[in-house]
């Protein structure tokens, strides 16, 4: 029986695509490269490091892990100046109305997010006590698709895998939890989403209700 929701931040929460998307072009082109919204697509759920590495691979380039980790600080800063800007405007549509039902039914909740920005963002947008447990890209060894972020997030919980349902926008991410044990569902497209137990584009297309009557059943 379904006990707690587990939800990704980027793409189901808010949509910081955009900012890590801006700030990574920023610097491919001081790097002498352009990378695209088509590309941008590769990086999502994807953690910052291995999101470099795809990019220099991208451009052709090969640097030494000094200049790599200077790169990544870079680009960091520069998405921390647009997260800076973020407010509750930035939560995606249907998120509020979701997370009443989610409380009302009595569901336990934990983010489950690569991120290392992960608690400032929910601080930004007012989202930290929506979450019974945070786990962030700092409490976690593997990134996505490795299930490790959500089994984690159920541990923090006291619930088992089998009683999880994991909310998420990225390949990567739904088959951590299809890995992890969980029912998945897909915030998205079903042709890209197709490992996901039930797509829906967005959390607004949604109702609790219905996302229990298809994980409890
Ligand atoms: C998010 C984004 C990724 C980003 C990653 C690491 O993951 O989808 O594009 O590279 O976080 O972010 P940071 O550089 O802030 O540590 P998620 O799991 O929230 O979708
Ligand atoms: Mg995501």
């Amino acid at each position: 029986l379904t006990k707690a929701f587990l939800f990704d931040l980027d793409g189901v929460i808010v949509d910081t695509a955009i900012y890590h998307y801006q700030a990574w072009k920023r610097l491919a082109n001081e790097l002498g490269f352009d990378i695209s919204e088509e590309f941008n697509e590769r990086l999502k759920g994807v953690s910052r490091t291995e999101s470099l590495d795809l990019i220099l691979e991208h451009g052709g380039l090969s640097l030494p892990d000094e200049k790599k980790t200077e790169l990544a600080t870079q680009k960091n800063e520069w998405y921390l100046e647009l997260v800076s800007r973020m407010t509750s405007d930035d939560i995606l549509p249907g998120v509020a109305t979701f997370f009443a039902q989610v409380r009302k039914a009595g569901l336990r909740t934990a983010l489950g997010s690569v991120s290392k920005n992960a608690p400032l963002i929910l601080e930004r947008v007012g989202m930290t006590d929506a979450f019974d447990a945070i786990i962030d890209g700092t409490k976690i060894s593997k990134g996505k698709p490795d299930p490790e972020v959500f089994t984690k997030g159920a541990a923090e919980l006291g619930v088992s895998p089998s009683e999880c349902v994991v909310f998420e926008d990225a390949v990567a991410g739904v088959e951590a939890g299809k890995r992890g044990g969980m029912f998945v569902v897909g915030i998205g497209s079903p042709d890209v989403l197709t490992q996901a137990d039930l797509v829906a584009p967005s959390l607004e297309a949604l109702t609790v209700e219905e996302v229990l009557a298809k994980s409890n059943a």
